[in-house]
């Protein structure tokens, strides 16, 4: 097994007190930093939005936060702003060890187009650069964790096996947003459905040492 650590939006704005603050969504932080000793490789994905993304209700007057919308042909929920470029709500939870994070990928830039997924742009026009990242590198299996499971969290899941990682998702390393009740239930049936694996991440270093 070749792995990698994928630490999902572990950014301000979505923890408590920040702009779409994802329920206790900083206690996903220490799961970080006890996990990341056992990856010899980790990068990190970082919401990064423009002021004028078109996932922000301010930038639709008229329409309703967490309201459905057509954003340029594709449906789109409306957010609050958050994680604009430069800010401080877009920045990493401090707290969160990043020293020997191997790279940063930025998402959402485009103001068009959502990027929930750290692999693809809602569209799947637009690569983030982390699939070749991890294809260069000869990674066999995605360990994914980080905010929130029923967005970002579950699209970088399921572009990952797309890709033909075998891909594992960190439980106790994830929280979601549930805007409707049971999203971060019916995220999790989806992921595994789709094959990826769910572990606990005391079951990290077990399975990296495994050779099934
Ligand atoms: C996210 C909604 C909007 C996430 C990012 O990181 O899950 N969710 N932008
Ligand atoms: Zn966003």
């Amino acid at each position: 097994m070749s792995p990698a650590l994928l630490l999902i939006d572990l950014q301000n704005d979505f923890l408590p007190g920040g702009a779409l603050a994802v329920p206790c969504g900083d206690e996903v932080i220490p799961v970080a930093n006890a996990v990341q000793p056992h990856f010899d490789l980790i990068v990190a994905t970082q919401d990064w939005h423009p002021p004028e993304h078109g996932s922000f209700a301010a930038n639709h007057p008229g329409k309703q936060l967490f309201e459905q919308i057509d954003l340029h042909g594709l449906p789109q929920t409306l957010w609050p702003v958050h994680c604009v470029q430069g800010t401080p709500g877009a920045d990493f939870a401090p707290g969160l060890d990043r020293l020997r994070w191997h790279a940063i990928f930025q998402k959402g830039t485009d103001p068009k187009v959502d990027s929930y997924s750290g692999l693809f742009d809602n569209g799947r026009r637009r690569a983030t650069g982390l699939g070749d990242f991890l294809t260069a590198r000869g990674v066999t299996d995605a360990f994914v964790m980080g905010l929130a499971t029923d967005y970002c969290v579950k699209w970088t899941a399921l572009d990952a096996v797309d890709l033909g990682l075998s891909v594992w998702l960190i439980t106790d390393g994830c929280r979601g947003v549930n805007l409707a009740p049971g999203d971060v239930d019916r995220a999790l049936s989806e992921m595994q459905a789709r094959g990826v694996r769910l572990i606990h991440s005391h079951e990290v270093p077990a399975r990296l040492k495994s050779e099934i």
